[in-house]
C-alpha cells in the first residue's frame, strides 16, 4: 500500500470536511549500522535515518476533542479521544503513541491548548523493527511544535518521544531510535554518545556497495518484556561493578578493564549481558574509525562480530535472524551482516557490494524459505534526513 502526498491531502479533506491545504510532516524510521543495546548502557550507537517513515497532517480544532485516522488501518476508522483523557489504554491501539507525546508535552509545561484532527500514513513495513513507533512519536512532536508554536528543538522532540515511550507506553527503550528519527541527515550515520548526547555525522559513502535490509518477517512475542529484562540485567551488572569501580555506566569500560572486573558480577547471565554492552560499545567506536578511514572490510567484520555477540552473549537474536546473517556471511561481496534493532525477530542489515546484491537476494530468499517456511523481504535503502515539514 503506497499513498502519495496528494492522496493524503485528499483523504484528509474528505474525512474531516475541510478545504484547508495543510502541510505534510514526515519523520523517518531508522536502521542501526552498529552499536546495539548500548544506548541504555551509556555507550555509542551508529544509526541512520531512512527515507521510509511516517507522514502526518494536523488541523487544530476549537474544542478539546482529538480525532486520529491512519491510512494504514483504515478499517478502524476515526478514533476519537480527548485532551482531558490522556491515559494509555489497550483499546487506543496505535493512538497511544501520539497521545503519549501530548501527555509528555503537558509534563514539560507545554499542555496542548486545543484538540486536533490528525491523519497518519506510514511506509515502514509493519513489525519490522525499523522504528515505526519512534517515528510516530517524533512526527507527533513535530506537528504539535509547528502547529501550536512550542519552542522545542528536534533533539528535544527525540527526548520527548523517548520519555513518552518509557512512561506512557511502558517500553524502557534508550534514545537511539527517536534521536535518529529527529536528527538524521542524508547520506550520513549519526555517531551518538548516549551518555552525553554529543554526536557527529559520519558520511556513509558506499560508492560500490548498498545497505540492504532483510526482513525476517517474524516478531517474537517476548520482545517488550525481554527488552526490559535485558536492561534490568545490565543494571544489576553495573551495580555489582560499582561496588569495586568508579564508573557511571558500562559504557565507561574498555574490554581490558571489563575482563579484570567481571568476576565481581555475581550472576553469570548478567556478566554476559554486560560483556556484550562493553564490547559492543568498543566495536562501535572502532567501526566508526574504520569507516572514516575507508576501511570498509574492517567495518563489516565488526558488524559480524556484533551479530555473534547479540546472538551468544546478549541472546536477542532468534533462529530466523541467525539464519539470515549466517547465510549472508557465506556470500562473496557481502561486507558485513547483523541483526539490527531491538531483536527477537525483525531485520538484519547488510552491506553488500553493488554487483553482489542480486546474488545476495537470489541466494538468501530460497534458502531462508526452505529453512523456515517464511518469505523474507529485502529493501535496498537510502539514508535520508530527519523529521521535517515537507
Ligand atoms: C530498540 C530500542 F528502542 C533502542 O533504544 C535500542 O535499545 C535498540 O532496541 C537496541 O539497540 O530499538
Amino acid at each position: 500500500m503506497n499513498f502519495s502526498i496528494a492522496e493524503m491531502k485528499e483523504t484528509f479533506q474528505k474525512l474531516y470536511h475541510t478545504e484547508a491545504d495543510l502541510p505534510v510532516y514526515f519523520a523517518p524510521g531508522r536502521v542501526n549500522l552498529i552499536g546495539e543495546h548500548t544506548d541504555y548502557n551509556g555507550g555509542h550507537v551508529f544509526p541512520c535515518a531512512l527515507t521510509l517513515g511516517t507522514y502526518g497532517m494536523i488541523l487544530p480544532r476549537e474544542d478539546r476533542v482529538l480525532r486520529f485516522y491512519s491510512m494504514n488501518f483504515s478499517r478502524a476508522g476515526v478514533i476519537e479521544s480527548s485532551l482531558d483523557d490522556l491515559t494509555p489504554s489497550d483499546q487506543a491501539g496505535w493512538t497511544n503513541y501520539p497521545k503519549g507525546v501530548m501527555w509528555t508535552f503537558a509534563k514539560r509545561g507545554c499542555p496542548i491548548p486545543k484538540g486536533a484532527d490528525i491523519l497518519i500514513y506510514g511506509d515502514i513495513p509493519a513489525g519490522s523493527g525499523l522504528s515505526s513507533s519512534a517515528s510516530l512519536e517524533v512526527l507527533t512532536g513535530l506537528m504539535l511544535r509547528e502547529t501550536f508554536g512550542f519552542d522545542f528543538t528536534n533533539q528535544d522532540l527525540a527526548l520527548i518521544g523517548q520519555y513518552s515511550e518509557n512512561n506512557f507506553n511502558g517500553c524502557n527503550c534508550g534514545i537511539m531510535d527517536q534521536f535518529a528519527s529527529a536528527m538524521g541527515k542524508k547520506d550520513c550515520a549519526i555517531f551518538l554518545d548516549t551518555n552525553t548526547l554529543n554526536y557527529e555525522y559520519a558520511p556513509v559513502k558506499l560508492e560500490d556497495a548498498k545497505i540492504v535490509i532483510t526482513n525476517s518477517n517474524v516478531k517474537h512475542s517476548l520482545v517488550g518484556s525481554a527488552y526490559n529484562d535485558r536492561r534490568n540485567e545490565c543494571e544489576t551488572a553495573l551495580k555489582d561493578l560499582q561496588k569495586v569501580a568508579d564508573i557511571a555506566s558500562l559504557g565507561d569500560l574498555t574490554e581490558e578493564q571489563f575482563e579484570k572486573l567481571k568476576i565481581h558480577i555475581v550472576d553469570p547471565i548478567c556478566q554476559r549481558r554486560a560483556k556484550h554492552a562493553v564490547y559492543e560499545n568498543q566495536r562501535t567506536i572502532q567501526a566508526v574509525k574504520a569507516l572514516k578511514e575507508n576501511r570498509i572490510d574492517e567495518f563489516g567484520k565488526l558488524m559480524n562480530a556484533s551479530h555473534i555477540s547479540l546472538r551468544d552473549d546478549y541472546e536477542v537474536s532468534c533462529k530466523e535472524t541467525d539464519i539470515l546473517a549466517e547465510l549472508a556471511w557465506t556470500i562473496p561481496g557481502v561486507i558485513g551482516s547483523r541483526i539490527t534493532g531491538g531483536g527477537f525477530g525483525g531485520c538484519t542489515v547488510s552491506i553488500v557490494k553493488n554487483d553482489a546484491v542480486d546474488t545476495f537476494i537470489d541466494t538468501i530468499k530460497p534458502a531462508y524459505k526452505k529453512q523456515t517456511g517464511i518469505d523474507a523481504d529485502f529493501y535496498i535503502v537510502d539514508i535520508g534526513d530527519g523529521a521535517r515539514k515537507l
